[in-house]
């Protein structure tokens, strides 16, 4: 398959506990290469517009909530299958569902405080990553 591209966050429950370099360390240690890379305070409008489509769910003022509750690290990563490699790399959403070795069973603290995000398409990886870069910070 040809190289891949999907978009990541490192979340603030994860860049609050100094965990960017380990959480890192794992995506580079499963075959996936960071291409970009900003750290970054969202604003509540940025938050709103990237979930938008949890909009009507309960939980979703909590979301927003946290992820503009300190630093994220928005982040384009590229490789084979990328898409799918990293949704494997990040585990179930909820933590005490995912399986040993994964970023959220090392690092999540629970099901909405869980350290990572990836894209769930190839199409939704697209959006996400022109939401956060342009193309001029990104070199493969
Ligand atoms: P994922 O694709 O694994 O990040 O999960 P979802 O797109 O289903 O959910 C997006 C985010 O909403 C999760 F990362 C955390 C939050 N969430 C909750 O807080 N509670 C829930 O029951 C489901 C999701």
């Amino acid at each position: 398959m040809a190289a891949q591209r999907t978009f990541s966050i490192i979340k603030p429950d994860a860049t609050e506990r100094n965990l960017t370099g380990a959480i890192n360390a794992v995506i580079e240690k499963a075959g996936l290469r960071i291409i970009g890379q900003r750290r970054i305070q969202m604003t509540r409008a940025q938050a709103e517009r990237f979930y938008g489509v949890h909009r009507e769910r309960p939980f979703f003022g909590e979301l927003v909530d946290f992820m503009v509750s300190g630093p994220v690290v928005v982040q384009v990563l590229e490789g084979d299958d990328a898409v799918a490699k990293y949704r494997d790399v990040m585990g179930a959403t909820n933590p005490a569902q995912a399986a040993d070795g994964t970023i959220r069973k090392l690092f999540a603290k629970s099901i909405g405080e869980n350290s990572v995000h990836g894209s769930d398409s190839a199409e939704n990886a697209a959006l996400e990553i022109a939401q956060f870069f342009s193309e001029a910070d990104i070199a493969g």
